[in-house]
C-alpha cells in the first residue's frame, strides 16, 4: 500500500514512522510535512535512507501543493497528524490554527474525495484529541458520546477538523476514522510541552513555569502506545468510527514536575530538592481546562487495545532520551523556536509568564 502521512516530521508523527517503516517493508510510506518551527527532520534520522520511505516538504493547507502530492503518489491511505498543536501559541496567534488544522485538513479531505470515489480499500484516518471536549470536574471521564466544547483556539480548530472528518463521511461516503488521544508524552516532542520542557530546564537549573496552582489534570499516554493503537484502529477499526485512545494515568500537573525533579536527580546524581526548588508557580493559561480524562472501553473491548508502558517507566526513558539527544534539542531550539520566544516573551519578568522558558 501507498501511505500518506502527514506531520510526519512532529512529535507523534515521527515516532509513529519509526515504528511502522521498518517494521512495514510491503507498504510505501510518503511523508509530507511543512517543516515549520515543530518539525525535525533528525528525528527522522534512522529511517531516511529506507527505501520504502519518501519525503515531501509540502504545506496541506495549499491545495496545489496536496494536489501535486497526490498526482505523484496516489496514496491509498491517509494519516493525518500535521497540525499547529500548541494551545499556548494558540492563544497567542489563533490564525495559523485556522490555516492548518481547518483548511489545511478540510483541503485533505478534498483531495481524497475528488480520487477516491468508486475505488475500495482506501482510508483516511484522521488524528485527534481530547481537548475537543472542553474540561472535566473532578470525576467523570470523556465518551465517544461526550458533547463537543472546547475552550481554546487550538481546541476548536481541531474540533472543527473533526466535523469535517466526520461530514465526509455521512455526506459523500469517504471511509474516515477518527481517532481522539489523551496527553502524549516521550521521546522527540518538541520542549514548548509540559514534559520535555520541564526535563530540559531542570537539566539546566533553570525556573520549572508551573501555571495557576498546578492541580491542572492530564491523562498520561506514552508516545508509542498512541501510535500502535492508531495503526490498530486503522487495520482493524470500522469505518466511519471514532475511538478513544488515552493512557488511563491521571496525573496534576505538580505530581508531574516533582516526579520529573526525581528522575533527573537520580539520572544525574543530583539532589532533587535543589531540582525541586526550581518550582515557580507562574500566571495561568486563559481558559485552561482543569482535567482530562478519556474513558477508553470501546477500543480495549472492540479491539483489545490496551496501553504496554506504565507512566513510571515511560518517564524514565524519556528523561533517558533527552539526556542524551542534546544535538537534538540544540537544533529544535535555533531558528524559529528562538525568534519565536523573543518575539513573544523577551522583556518580561521571571515570575512572569515566561519564567524558565
Ligand atoms: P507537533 O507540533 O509535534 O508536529 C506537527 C507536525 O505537523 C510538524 O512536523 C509540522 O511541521 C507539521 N505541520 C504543521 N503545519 C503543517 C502544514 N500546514 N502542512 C504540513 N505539515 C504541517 O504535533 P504532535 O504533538 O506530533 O501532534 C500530532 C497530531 O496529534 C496533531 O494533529 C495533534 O492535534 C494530535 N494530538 C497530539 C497530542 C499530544 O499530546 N501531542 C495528543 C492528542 C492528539
Ligand atoms: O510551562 C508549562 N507549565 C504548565 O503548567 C506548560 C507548557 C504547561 N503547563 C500545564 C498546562 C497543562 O495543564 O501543563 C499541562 C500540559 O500542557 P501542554 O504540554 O501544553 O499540553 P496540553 O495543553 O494539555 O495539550 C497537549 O495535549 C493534548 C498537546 O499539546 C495537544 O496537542 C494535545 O492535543
Amino acid at each position: 500500500m501507498r501511505i500518506l502521512v502527514t506531520g510526519g516530521a512532529g512529535f507523534i508523527g515521527s515516532n509513529f514512522l519509526n515504528l511502522m517503516v521498518p517494521r512495514h517493508p510491503e507498504h510505501h510510506f510518503i511523508n509530507l510535512d511543512k517543516l515549520t518551527y515543530a518539525a525535525n527532520l533528525a528525528s527522522l534520522e534512522a529511517i531516511c535512507d529506507a527505501p520504502n520511505y519518501t519525503f515531501v516538504q509540502a504545506d496541506i493547507a495549499d491545495a496545489r501543493q496536496v494536489d501535486q502530492v497526490f498526482d505523484a503518489h496516489d496514496p491509498e491511505w491517509v494519516f493525518h497528524f500535521a497540525a499547529e498543536s500548541h494551545v499556548d501559541r494558540s492563544i497567542l496567534g489563533p490564525a495559523a490554527f485556522v490555516q492548518t488544522n481547518v483548511i489545511g485538513t478540510f483541503v485533505l479531505l478534498e483531495a481524497c474525495r475528488a480520487r477516491w470515489q468508486g475505488r475500495v480499500g482506501r482510508l483516511f484516518h484522521h488524528v485527534s484529541t481530547d481537548e475537543v471536549y472542553g474540561s472535566l470536574g473532578d470525576t467523570g471521564a470523556f465518551t465517544e458520546e461526550t458533547r463537543y466544547d472546547p475552550s481554546s483556539p487550538y481546541s476548536a480548530s481541531k474540533a472543527a477538523s473533526d466535523h469535517f472528518a466526520r461530514a465526509y463521511h455521512r455526506t459523500y461516503g469517504l471511509p474516515v476514522k477518527v481517532t481522539n488521544c489523551s496527553n502524549n508524552y516521550g521521546p522527540r516532542q518538541f520542549p514548548e510541552k509540559l514534559i520535555p520542557l520541564m526535563i530540559l530546564n531542570a537539566l539546566e537549573g533553570k525556573p520549572l513555569p508551573v501555571y495557576g496552582q498546578g492541580t491542572n489534570v492530564r491523562d498520561w499516554l506514552y508516545v508509542e502506545d498512541h501510535c500502535e493503537a492508531i495503526w490498530l484502529v486503522a487495520t482493524r477499526g470500522r469505518v466511519g468510527e471514532t475511538y478513544h485512545i488515552g493512557g488511563g494515568t491521571e496525573k496534576r500537573n505538580l505530581d508531574v514536575v516533582h516526579t520529573i525533579c526525581q528522575l533527573v536527580a537520580e539520572e544525574t546524581g543530583r539532589d532533587p530538592d535543589s531540582l525541586r526548588a526550581l518550582i515557580t508557580y507562574v500566571a495561568d493559561r486563559p481558559g485552561h481546562d482543569f482535567r482530562y480524562a478519556m474513558d477508553t472501553t470501546k477500543i480495549r473491548r472492540e479491539l483489545g487495545w490496551e496501553p504496554r508502558e506504565s507512566f513510571e517507566t515511560g518517564l524514565r526513558k524519556t528523561v533517558r532520551w533527552y539526556l542524551n539527544h542534546r544535538a537534538w534539542v540544540e537544533q529544535v531550539r535555533s531558528g524559529e523556536y528562538a525568534r519565536w520566544l523573543e518575539r513573544n516573551y523577551a522583556g518580561r519578568e521571571a515570575h512572569g509568564k515566561d519564567a524558565g522558558r
